[in-house]
């Protein structure tokens, strides 16, 4: 299989659609005095409908809920302004992935930097992705008991939600574990060793917003504990407030793909933190900005920030993207900067090549007829199989699941999935889970992704089951590449000022997608460009001539046209803008031409 090339497997064409919208959202949107255009897009949004709507979309710090409406926050947050008063030691323990580095940013520089405690006092976990897994897992809870500057308090965030027995064995010896988390509560309830558990999705949790990120939570904890601290006299009552660290809650929110829609809170902290970036308020952000040109977008964090940070974590500990977070002097950031670019570098030919070898899999379970894919690949790399799954379920609108063998665990494979629109991930891994209890080691996720672990031998199993499970929730889904719209754009439209507009919609990300529209036009030339997978094509529509561009319009420099001059189709797009010679100018980016016949 070694050495196959895309262009040889026909992947099926994707089809554009217009997005379903709530027309009494528009309406609303139009009173409340929006641009047509935007009560348009925003109706296919699902924003909030208890706020209104300019509040929902460009909501203030000023509107963030309260952090002691969470369950549990108030006896957290005592505790950990004790541990600061009295100066324990106090543990933070996180994973590997971008929102658990942000997490531990968090954390760390609010320890440090706004309640004065002394760095010796504090320790550091973060679980090695390949060969300590996910969570507080038993090689990570270890370490921290044979720890020569052992905690008394220690911290988790974005995990801890599934791991109370490794909990017990900390509480066991006097360490108090304060859970900070997001992943849905397990069937057996809240891990009860604990000292405090916050997570917005427990059932009796009060703090209304269930989408927030892990590092929202760490956040939230650390605003309760300054007010705490501020009430115990450690803090002037005018201490600067945590909204300084909001730029590692927004990439941390961002790179972890919770609904940038359905949360007014995270709009409202990543709107603010990417201005923190932008501003270079850190030397991370000062380096990284060296290399964006124009305004920071929620689309720069989400494709360029987030893969970043989280190549380090892929392939290793996640050290080095945390140390580079929390940098400081820009020489150290800049050679921080420098082994993450080399180790994201190393992270793409890795998932280039575990991608191609899924995708000829993938293709001959799409000819079988399968709603949803099982990839096993024994020499894949459990760093990458997220990716993986998340392109090929691109490619074929399908379900898929992305198995590779778990390191230092003989017979053991470990699996990511990725769900499609109106599809339940975890719902579907429990309900395999309660239809073979054997079979399934660990699992867990939420509505667009999950994880699990197998024995190696149970993987056909697991996928006829996981078939069936699909199946039996997709009934009424439409399988296939789908390309979403936000419906006709007129070509009198198509400029600065419409741009301008959509823009202030910002920030986009996951349920907040940037606004793509479609136009019917006829082709009048199509020529590659670049590596030859790019294009610029001209169009003709409501006799206007226009031009636009079509990055990875095909796999290869050598695959064939996919339109050819003349014909008549149908445009996906999205509006950009381009400086030249300090003259900015609209661009039309392509997402996708479908022939009209
Ligand atoms: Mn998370």
């Amino acid at each position: 299989m070694n050495g196959i090339i895309l262009s040889e497997i026909k992947l099926p064409k994707p089809v554009i659609r217009v997005k379903p919208f709530q027309p009494s959202k528009e309406e609303e949107g139009l009173s409340a005095g929006l641009h047509p255009v935007l009560a348009r897009v925003i109706a296919a949004r699902p924003l909030p409908s208890e706020v209104p709507i300019l509040e929902a979309i460009s909501p203030r710090l000023k509107n963030l809920f309260a952090p002691l409406n969470m369950q549990d926050m108030d006896r957290a947050s005592d505790r950990l302004a004790q541990a600061i008063l009295q100066g324990e030691i106090i543990g933070i323990e996180t994973d590997h992935d971008c929102d658990g580095q942000t997490s531990h940013a968090v954390l760390y520089s609010t320890l440090v930097h706004h309640f004065n405690h002394p760095e010796d006092k504090i320790r550091s976990y973060i679980g090695h992705r390949l060969t300590e897994g996910y969570g507080l897992s038993e090689p990570v809870a270890t370490r921290i008991l044979e720890d020569v500057k052992r905690p008394s308090l220690l911290i988790t965030a974005d995990n801890g939600s599934s791991d109370e027995p490794r909990i017990q064995r900390l509480k066991e010896v006097n360490i108090d574990v304060i859970v900070t988390d997001h992943h849905e509560i397990p069937k057996e309830g809240i891990p009860m060793s604990a000292y405090a558990v916050l997570n917005p999705t427990r059932p009796d949790c009060g703090y209304g917003d269930p989408f927030i990120a892990g590092c929202m939570v760490a956040w939230l904890l650390m605003a309760a504990t300054r007010q705490k601290l501020i009430l115990n006299n450690h803090l002037k009552s005018n201490a600067p407030s945590l909204s300084n660290c909001l730029d590692f809650v927004a990439v941390g929110t961002i790179a972890d793909c919770v609904s940038i829609a359905r949360s007014i809170n995270n709009r409202a902290v990543v709107a603010y933190g990417l201005r923190l970036i932008e501003a270079g308020t850190r030397p991370c952000w000062r380096v990284i900005m060296a290399n964006i040109a124009g305004r920071l977008s929620s689309e720069d964090l989400g494709f360029k920030i987030g893969p970043l940070l989280n190549s380090d974590g892929r392939l290793s500990t996640a050290f080095g993207s945390v140390s580079f977070l929390l940098a400081k002097t820009d020489e150290e950031a800049k050679s921080g900067l420098l082994a993450l670019q080399n180790s994201n570098t190393e992270r793409k030919a890795i998932q280039q090549d575990i991608v191609l070898k899924g995708l000829s899999l993938a293709k001959e379970q799409v000819d079988k007829g399968r709603y949803a894919l099982c990839i096993y690949l024994k020499a894949g790399h459990t760093g990458v199989h997220g990716i993986a799954a998340s392109r090929i379920k691109d490619i074929f609108g399908r379900p898929t699941a992305f198995f590779a063998p778990k390191v230092g665990a003989a017979g053991i494979i470990s699996g990511s999935v990725r769900g499609i629109e109106g599809f339940h991930v975890r719902d579907a891994l429990q309900a395999v889970a309660d239809q073979h209890p054997e079979i399934l080691l660990g699992f867990g996720g939420h509505k667009g992704a999950g994880g699990l672990t197998l024995q190696e031998s149970a993987f056909e199993t697991f996928s006829l089951a996981f078939e069936t499970a699909c199946r039996a929730q997709m009934q009424f889904t439409q399988l296939g590449p789908i390309i979403w719209t936000d419906g006709f754009l007129p070509v009198k439209q198509l400029n600065l000022e419409m741009l301008d507009a959509l823009e202030r919609l910002e920030p986009f990300g996951r349920e907040f997608e940037v606004p793509v529209f479609e136009l019917k036009a006829k082709v009048k030339e199509i020529r590659a460009m670049g590596d030859g997978t790019h294009a610029r094509v001209q169009l003709e529509s409501e006799g206007f001539q226009m031009s636009g561009v079509w990055f990875k319009f095909r796999q290869s420099a050598t695959s064939a046209m996919p339109v050819q001059k003349e014909d008549a189709v149908k445009v996906a797009f999205s509006l950009k803008s381009s400086t030249y010679q300090n003259q900015r100018r609209l661009e039309i980016h392509i997402v996708h031409i479908e022939t009209l016949t």
